[in-house]
């Protein structure tokens, strides 16, 4: 961490000639649980990882913005006064869009001033850990603080949806920002999507001995186009024929009238979704009562309800799944928003090695490319550092 902030400072200082305001940090996410829940208002259990995105910020005396990165060899300069969603594309448009979405939400974009960013991360970029998560929170938490807008982390995660729904055109919900924003150490974030309320979740991995290994499948997804907009839309068919104002609000147990009244493939996004809401609040009670040990047959069922019902697996995160409880892991799963990105498992630290020889032969001999494996931590959300 302290090498991303001082290499940020330095390339600040040697890009705009002077000295940021201040730095901002703010980490990716993995999700433990609960997928494609929370734009149907339920429930998600995912936690900050130990991968941020730094962003160095310094107020300027007029209404230009000019935004830089580590990761693009550009420099895109706008003024205030034309800052609007259509004006946006490319890697800026994720902190140009929170500047934005940040005037949706009370911010008086015409009179605040305009600001040098820079930003750099050591989140990977398309392996489902939410990287455009953690420029959004970064961005937002930085001029939440210089513009002195004093809104709440819970707005902010907000402003990081908005900007990504309009600005970048991904109709996502508000997992990744506020996993992002409401992390703490050792601990989930088990987030109601209808209420916003957030509760942390001790996880007590070290103390169990486990470890959560994410496995990139290097299967690269988009989310502005495609399948997730369309299980999203099968969501939505799926609320109104129900009669619902979205699928939290169907049970378990409302599921044989749905399957009356929905076709096979809605019926099976809403089971889906259904099912995972539970899984969640079950996770959420187990790791209360027994521990992180006693998950893993719901990581496992939650796969399982993604690759069948709601068909958002691909081969390589199924082999990545099999291969992993295949040797020595307690659960696993894909995770995020499907179509590729990564799986996690859940592995005790004296398998650790056993599963990842594993996933490189079972990639090897389907022919598949080399996933990248890596342990990550529960983290920190976002902090101003300096
Ligand atoms: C992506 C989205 F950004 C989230 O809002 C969520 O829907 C997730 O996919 C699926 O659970 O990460």
């Amino acid at each position: 961490m302290t090498d991303l902030r001082t290499g940020v400072l330095d390339d600040f200082v040697s890009i705009f000639g002077r000295e940021p305001d201040g730095v901002w940090s703010s980490p990716g996410r993995v999700n433990l649980i609960g997928e494609h829940t929370d734009y149907n208002l339920g429930f998600v259990l995912p936690f900050a990882i130990n991968r941020r995105t730094v962003a160095a910020l310094g107020l300027r005396d007029d209404r230009t913005v000019r935004v830089g990165s580590t990761f693009a060899d550009e420099l895109v300069e706008i003024d205030l006064e034309r800052l609007s969603p259509d004006a946006l594309d490319g890697w800026s448009a994720y902190p140009l869009g929170v500047a934005w979405a940040l005037g949706e939400f009370g911010a008086d974009l015409a009179a605040v001033p305009g600001f040098d960013l820079l930003i750099d991360s050591n989140v990977p970029v398309g392996a489902g850990l939410s990287s455009s998560a953690a420029i959004e929170g970064a961005t937002a938490l930085a001029l939440n603080d210089v513009w002195r807008l004093g809104l709440d982390r819970r707005t902010l995660a907000r402003v990081g949806q908005r900007s990504e729904n309009i600005a970048v055109g991904a109709p996502t919900g508000i997992m990744d920002q506020s996993a992002s924003l409401l992390g703490e150490q050792d601990a989930a974030v088990f987030l109601d999507c209808r209420s916003l309320d957030a509760q942390l979740v001790p996880l007590g991995l070290e103390e169990a001995g486990l470890a959560v290994l994410i496995i990139d499948t290097g299967v690269t997804h988009a989310h502005a186009t495609g399948g997730y907009a369309e299980r999203r839309a099968s969501c939505e068919t799926g609320a109104r024929a129900l009669g619902v104002e979205a699928l939290r609000d169907v049970s378990v147990d409302d599921l044989p009238r749905a399957r009356e009244i929905l076709d096979d493939v809605t019926f099976r996004r809403v089971r889906h979704v259904v099912t995972e809401d539970q899984r969640v609040l079950d996770t959420v009670r187990t790791l209360r009562e027994s521990g992180p040990a006693a998950i893993g047959e719901l990581l496992d069922a939650s796969h399982v309800s993604m690759r069948d019902d709601f068909e958002i697996s691909v081969p390589e995160l199924d082999l990545a799944v099999e291969t992993a409880q295949a040797n020595g892991a307690i659960g696993a799963r894909m995770t995020g928003g499907g179509f590729g990105g990564s799986a996690i498992a859940l592995v005790p630290l004296d398998a650790l090695s056993r599963v990842q020889v594993a996933l490189d032969g079972a990639f090897a001999e389907h022919g598949f490319g080399q996933p990248e494996l890596f342990t990550v931590t529960a983290s920190q959300g976002a902090v101003r550092e300096s």
